[in-house]
């Protein structure tokens, strides 16, 4: 039977129109009128108009037409790169003047807050990918200053693929998915990926950092962000200072094991921006401080490479990294539209105290990032979105364009002009506007490569050399990994022959991995590998790791009949680390405890798998074992934490559980008895390695 009308629209509500009150009575109180985008009341917005009860759609139905052609616009191109990403509100706030080596306003005044919007991103999935592809994350930070918007584009990894610019669109077209076919999606793992990195040596040091854990995140939360490029930082005198920017995580260093990345893509592919969204929502809200690395000309001349490559770090052992400030995430946005999808960051917004170097992959983005924003945005207006308005006053001469929603009074609209005073609206300012830079700058135009750009492999073998011997097993079990998926042998072996140049330990265990027939010879360098170099260990994830559980989350396994005082003790313990407990239960409404209290649960057994916590504890009663201990989900939930090396906290009648994961007989320093709530302290306290690395040998290929 066709619906009347009357069915199918909403009989309680009351309209009361009238007197500017554009409210009626709704079952859910006293709400706005819907109307059309003109304004119109609308009286019925579940049927379109038709002739008769059964026949065809009037085409005068203007409310439809509306609804259906804004409904079709509502999207628009995803970023080129970066399409999936996370933002977020919070300020940047110095600890100290730095006006002696920068006039940036923001940079004056310990203390002043500066408006902040970040949006976190991996590279190379569309917005729908998951979170947790091996994958470099985007670390883009726009800071509102009081003299314009400083965009800082940078990443969680401080070097990149390429040199120059004009390799970009190369370099990304290989990384995505494979033209003909359209997949893998967000993955590295396939032949034209590997392919180019192989065809350029260049990329061998980013190869490294993206073989390394530092590309699959615990949470956006616990990683570092790097401006990359050298940049300059001029003081009121005109005086310049190299510098690299570098975010430091308050929370520390971590990331998840690949078998844990895989899992979580499937139990939960919003992982990251869940945990972001979680943690600003219950006022955890995260920190980084900005560090500098500041150095001159004379540094920049005698260092072993060219502080212009991007493919190069300066260690943090050579130049300190001075912590000027922090920066805190403190509010979510209210809109994922209008914000964290229309922001447009743009590596050219510099601020007067803040200059560019020759990097010629920064100069290439300079041109990128304006032109794709138009691109994306659909008009040269995009700067009035609020998200990307400065919070500061701004005047100028741009006029019209699609969407022109600000638009400037009075007759002047060009400069200079004879109008006086205020009509004629804004003039430049000599002494307070920005200036460039003087630096000298001349020679024949070339299309070439600096010579002192061309040592691809040492600093790719600093970098491996600086990570602990778990991260170096990684390294190699990723490069295999990624390298099992690429097809064509040829490419296999010729990144072995590249990774000879780096470490032999690790291109012997890469080709055994493989299964190689033969060991290729080793790359030719352009340049001799320099084995000099020294370890870094701030390179080191393990080595940076986080003191405490705080910011953590633990998961922890309840039945009715779980112990109401242990779990009292284990949530005040875990309150006092600043962690969160976060309950799973057979069925998601709860449990009834020892003590005969309800406890609400947060997840069903299947809908929170041990990957998507830090640590857990099994505190099931003996019926609560029995019922479980044959559920495949709960063996799951065990063996897996079991071998992502989480700490497991366990009460006795739990062992059933332990010993249907298979791991009883392998009891170790990280799974910890728990018999009364006086235990719970001790057991978190434990659990602030995060991992029990020393399992793994035991566990192997987590
Ligand atoms: Fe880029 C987006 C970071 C090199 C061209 N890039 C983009 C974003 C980040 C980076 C974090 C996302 C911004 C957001 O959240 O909206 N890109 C980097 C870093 C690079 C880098 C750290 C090397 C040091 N990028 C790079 C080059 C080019 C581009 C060499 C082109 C010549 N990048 C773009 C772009 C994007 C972008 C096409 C896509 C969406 C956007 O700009 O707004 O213009």
């Amino acid at each position: 039977m066709p619906n009347s009308p009357s069915t199918a629209s909403y009989a309680d509500q009351t309209v009361t129109r009238g007197e500017g009150g554009e409210t009626h009575q709704h079952a859910g109180g006293e709400v706005p009128v819907l109307t059309t985008q003109q304004g119109v009341p609308v009286a019925d917005d579940q049927n379109s108009l038709r002739i008769g009860r059964r026949g065809p759609t009037a085409l005068e139905d203007f409310h439809f037409r509306e609804k259906i052609f804004h409904f079709d616009h509502e999207r628009i191109p995803e970023r080129v790169v970066h399409a999936r990403g996370f933002g977020a509100h919070g300020f940047f706030e110095p600890y100290e003047s730095l006006a002696d080596i920068t006039k940036a306003d923001l940079f004056q005044r310990p203390g002043d807050k500066t408006p902040a919007f970040v949006r976190f991103s991996t590279v190379a999935g569309s917005k729908g990918s998951s979170d947790l592809a091996r994958d470099v994350r985007g670390f883009a930070v726009k800071l509102y200053t009081q003299q314009g918007n400083w965009d800082l584009v940078g990443n969680n990894i401080p070097v990149f693929f390429i040199q120059d610019a004009i390799k970009f669109p190369d370099i990304i077209h290989a990384a995505k998915e494979e033209p003909d076919r359209g997949f893998p999606q967000a993955q590295t793992a396939h032949d034209n990926f590997w392919d180019f990195i192989s065809l350029n040596p260049e990329s061998m040091h980013m190869a490294l950092w993206i073989m390394s854990d530092r590309t699959i995140p615990r949470s956006f939360r616990f990683m570092e962000g790097f401006g990359v490029h050298t940049f300059r930082l001029i003081n009121a005198a005109g005086k310049s200072t190299f510098v690299k920017f570098h975010w430091k995580p308050k929370l520390g260093l971590q990331s998840v094991v690949w078998n844990e990345a895989l899992k979580i893509n499937g139990a939960d592919p919003d992982f990251h921006r869940r945990d972001l969204w979680d943690a600003i929502q219950s006022g955890n809200f995260p920190e980084w401080e900005l560090g500098l690395q500041l150095f001159d000309e004379v540094f920049a001349e005698q260092f072993a490479f060219d502080v212009l490559d991007a493919t190069k770090i300066v260690p943090e052992e050579q130049v300190p990294v001075r912590r000027v400030g922090r920066l805190v995430l403190d509010r979510c946005v209210d809109n994922f539209f209008a914000e964290t999808e229309q922001v447009a960051f743009c590596t050219q917004n510099i601020v007067p105290g803040i200059d560019f170097s020759n990097d010629p992959l920064l100069q290439g983005r300079n041109f990128s990032y304006l032109d794709t924003q138009l691109k994306r945005l659909g008009s040269p207006n995009f700067t009035y979105l609020p998200i990307n308005a400065p919070k500061c006053p701004f005047h100028h001469f741009q006029q019209d364009g699609h969407m022109a929603f600000h638009n400037p009074k009075g007759r002047a609209n060009y400069e200079p002009n004879s109008w006086g005073g205020a009509a004629g609206g804004p003039r430049e300012a000599p002494d307070a506007g920005f200036t460039s830079y003087p630096s000298e700058e001349e020679g024949p135009k070339l299309r070439i490569r600096a010579e002192t750009f061309a040592d691809h492999y040492s600093q790719a073998r600093q970098f491996y050399l600086s990570q602990a011997e778990i991260e170096q097993r990684h390294i190699a079990a990723a490069f295999t990994f990624e390298l099992s998926k690429v097809e064509t042998p040829a490419i296999r072996a010729r990144m072995v022959a590249h990774l000879l140049n780096v470490d032999e330990v690790l291109a012997k265990a890469v080709a055994e991995g493989l299964r190689l027939k033969a060991m290729p010879a080793p790359a030719e360098p352009a340049r001799p590998v320099d084995k000099s170099l020294k370890p870094s260990p701030a390179l080191s994830i393990v080595g940076n790791g986080p003191q405490s559980f705080k910011g953590r989350k633990l998961g922890a396994l309840v039945t009715d009949g779980v112990d109401a005082g242990l779990l009292t003790g284990l949530k005040a313990a875990l309150e006092a680390e600043g962690a969160l407990l976060k309950l799973v239960a057979p069925m998601v409404g709860g449990v009834t405890a020892s003590d005969g209290a309800w406890i609400d649960a947060d997840e069903k057994i299947d809908g929170g798998p041990s990957v998507v916590f830090d640590a857990v504890a099994l505190l099931v009663s003996d019926d609560g074992a029995k019922l479980l201990a044959d559920e495949a989900t709960v063996r799951d939930f065990v063996a897996d934490a079991f071998a992502h090396l989480k700490f497991i906290g366990y009460v006795p009648a739990a062992l059933p559980l332990l010993e249907k994961a298979g791991v009883a007989a392998a009891l170790d320093a990280g799974t910890i008895e728990l018999k009364a709530a006086a235990d719970a302290a001790g057991f978190v306290k434990s659990c602030a390695p995060l991992r029990l690395w020393a399992r793994e040998a035991k566990v192997k290929r987590v």
